[in-house]
């Protein structure tokens, strides 16, 4: 039989001989408790026209709040709790919070996150997730500077998502592997369920909004229609999955093997995706799981943002597929 291994287990085990990482462990602790509950949360998604929709009052004339704005809230304010963490930026906030309770003096560590992301598919009961990124601080002092929550992704600690699916599931890496833990609702804990997770050496899958096609760099167009063909990489078709929520686009191409396409276009020269709340701490994790993510010209990792909610352009997965395309848009 395996043994069972709860996340609380696994982070002190992985992490007990250092200050630093048990520091990230208390981190990781609270953002546990947090995707618990807005996982309770989400699983009651279709009860809110019953109970009251966003903006309306539900039965006990309480004001519903939309789900994404709820798990921003339960987001922060857990966070708000660790001593660890100085600020939060959240795709659901335009600045950053910065948090200035005395006890967050020692503070040393910035967190981004997208808290639901994929929101938009709540209403038809498609998965959704939370998406995090997290660094320390650079600078010295209690003063927290641009460069410290605007560093490029090489300089991160740890990325993770929550995935809202027919399962819920937590998955994070440090840099070195990369461990998935899946949400026993019975008992109320995330069990180690994919330890040491790595991506399939098979690129089967091919992800992207093809209703997009006629705007794109001709170039792409072309490269996509060949993935069609037994011209692809793989040496045969690769076959179409876009869910449009990128956590579980990312979990099952993380699973399966294959490539997600977010590409500029000619109306959207950046491409719709967040640097900070989704392209980077998916390319920190791809990396850990032996694939690649560039936006066309670069790893995503080397970008240096300049502002918080930024969009770049996103292709990510098996690094010979992803490095194809860049070698296609490279200018
Ligand atoms: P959101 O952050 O507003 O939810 O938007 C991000 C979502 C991603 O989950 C998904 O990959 C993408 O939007 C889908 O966009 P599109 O509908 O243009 O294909
Ligand atoms: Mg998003």
């Amino acid at each position: 039989m395996p043994p069972i291994t709860n996340l609380t287990d696994h982070l002190l085990k992985a992490h007990v001989f250092n200050q630093r990482s048990r520091e990230l462990a208390e981190i990781l602790n609270q953002i546990m408790i947090s995707a618990k509950i807005v996982s309770h949360k989400t699983n009651r998604a279709g009860l809110t026209d019953i109970l009251g929709a966003a903006g309306k009052t539900n039965v006990q004339d309480e004001e519903v709040q939309k789900l994404d704005e709820y798990a921003h809230d339960i987001f922060v304010r857990l966070l708000k709790q660790s001593p660890y963490i100085k600020a939060v930026g959240s795709e659901e906030e335009p600045d950053l919070i910065v948090f200035n309770e005395d006890y967050h003096d020692q503070a040393e560590y910035i967190m981004h996150m997208d808290p639901l992301d994929g929101s938009s598919n709540i209403d038809v009961n498609v998965s959704v997730g939370t998406i995090f990124l997290i660094y320390r601080k650079q600078s010295f002092g209690q003063n927290l500077e641009k460069s410290d929550y605007l560093q490029p992704g090489k300089n991160a600690v740890c990325a993770g998502y929550v995935l809202y699916g027919s399962s819920t599931m937590l998955v994070y890496s440090t840099g070195q592997g990369m461990h998935g833990f899946t949400l026993d609702p019975n008992i109320g804990e995330f069990l180690l369920s994919h330890e040491d997770m790595t991506l399939p050496e098979a690129s089967n899958i091919y992800s992207v909004n093809e209703s997009y096609q006629p705007k794109w760099d001709q170039a792409l167009a072309d490269h996509v229609s060949q993935m069609k063909t037994d011209q692809d990489i793989s040496g045969k078709p690769k076959t179409a999955r876009y869910i449009g929520s990128l956590v579980a686009d990312f979990h099952r191409n993380l699973l399966k093997g294959g490539i997600f396409l977010y590409p500029a276009d000619k109306k959207h020269p950046n491409g719709k995706l967040r640097l900070l709340y989704e392209g980077i701490p998916f390319a920190f994790l791809i990396k850990a799981a032996g694939g690649y993510a560039s936006d066309g010209q670069q790893d995503v990792l080397e970008i240096v943002p300049t502002e918080l909610h930024q969009r770049a352009p996103l292709f990510i997965g098996n690094k010979p597929d992803v490095k194809l395309v860049e070698k296609l848009l490279k200018k």
